[in-house]
């Protein structure tokens, strides 16, 4: 038996399409930061049958059956009995597809005696789930060609920002991302330029985090994630994934921001409203998310180290 911690990671330039061929791989660079706090602990072990257990319930989810069979191509691996815990709402815009792949990979190198190591084993928690891959890895993390396989762009204690999440849904979402990307790729007719653009934003965010220079790290990051939405609106069938209370967290960071509050936010697939701020900040910041109508509950992240394995008997 073999238990695996991960953290969800949040995109600050983000991944919203895939390639066009084999691999599950990044139609553009993405770069992200490792959340504490929130986490998902898996356990596997040999059983008689596959078996997904997650939050206690049975679960028949294709996504994981697809990446056993993937890994089975590729190394032994028996029946095993998976159990995954989420301290966290799951599959509702806070990574839990992220973070589970990537205790499910660690925790099966391990078991399996794969020998892989992290860079390895992200390239193949990819192949669960893109952002999966980002998740191995601690701090500011980078998802970039030719491997696509994460690398770390800098470790947590070369600028520990914080990051404040607002949740203001606990409801699962209806288009799952990997399907909503897809119909965007079809559909947006502004998917050709937000690849052409992701290298750029890329690079700034890059050279933001080497220099700890924020207000250069929020301009583009903020406009990373609108651009993104902006896809997912012109998608057909429209990706509407915010709520008034969405809306609201937005108004507060800018209003923050424009009384010397250093903090900018970030929204993914979802409703839940990050906000990375300096830690001087996140009292003041979670403060102002909680007074926000419809926001049910904020919590407070630092930078989380990568996946990593708990326990093994
Ligand atoms: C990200 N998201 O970069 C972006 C921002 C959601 C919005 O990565 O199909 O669950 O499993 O590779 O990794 C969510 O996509 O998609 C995601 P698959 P995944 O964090």
């Amino acid at each position: 038996m073999t238990t695996a911690i991960a953290h969800p990671n949040i995109a600050l330039i983000k991944y919203w399409g895939k390639q066009d061929r084999p691999g599950n791989l990044p139609a553009s660079p993405n770069l992200s930061i490792t959340l504490s706090e929130l986490c998902t602990t898996t356990t596997v072990q040999d059983a008689e049958r596959d078996e997904i257990l997650l939050n206690n319930k049975a679960a028949d989810d294709p996504k994981i059956a697809q990446f056993l069979q993937i890994l089975r191509n590729r190394f032994a691996l028996g029946p095993i009995k998976i159990e995954s815990h989420n301290n966290f709402p799951t599959g509702a815009g806070l990574a839990s597809s992220a973070s589970g792949f990537a205790a499910l990979t660690c925790a099966l190198n391990q078991h399996c005696d794969w020998g892989l190591d992290a860079t390895e084993t992200s390239g193949w928690a990819r192949q669960g789930s893109a952002s999966a891959a980002r998740s191995m890895q601690a701090g500011f993390v980078a998802l970039v060609p030719p491997q696509w396989q994460a690398e770390c762009v800098a470790p947590p204690a070369h600028w520990p920002l914080s990051t404040v999440v607002a949740i203001t849904s606990q409801d699962k979402k209806q288009i799952d991302s990997g399907h909503g990307m897809e119909l965007t790729r079809q559909t947006s007719p502004y998917f050709k330029r937000w690849v052409e653009d992701s290298g750029e934003d890329f690079a700034h965010a890059q050279a933001a985090i080497e220099a700890r220079d924020f207000d250069a790290l929020a301009a583009v990051a903020e406009h990373n994630c609108l651009k993104m939405h902006a896809l997912m609106l012109t998608t057909v069938p429209t990706l509407a994934y915010w709520n008034p209370a969405t809306v609201a967290c937005m108004d507060v960071v800018r209003e923050l921001r424009a009384g010397g509050t250093a903090a900018f936010f970030t929204i993914d697939a979802g409703p839940q409203v990050k906000v990375i701020t300096q830690p001087q900040y996140s009292a003041t910041v979670a403060a102002a998310l909680r007074a926000v109508h419809g926001v049910l509950d904020v919590v407070v992240c630092g930078m989380g180290e990568g996946a990593r394995v708990v326990d093994a008997a």
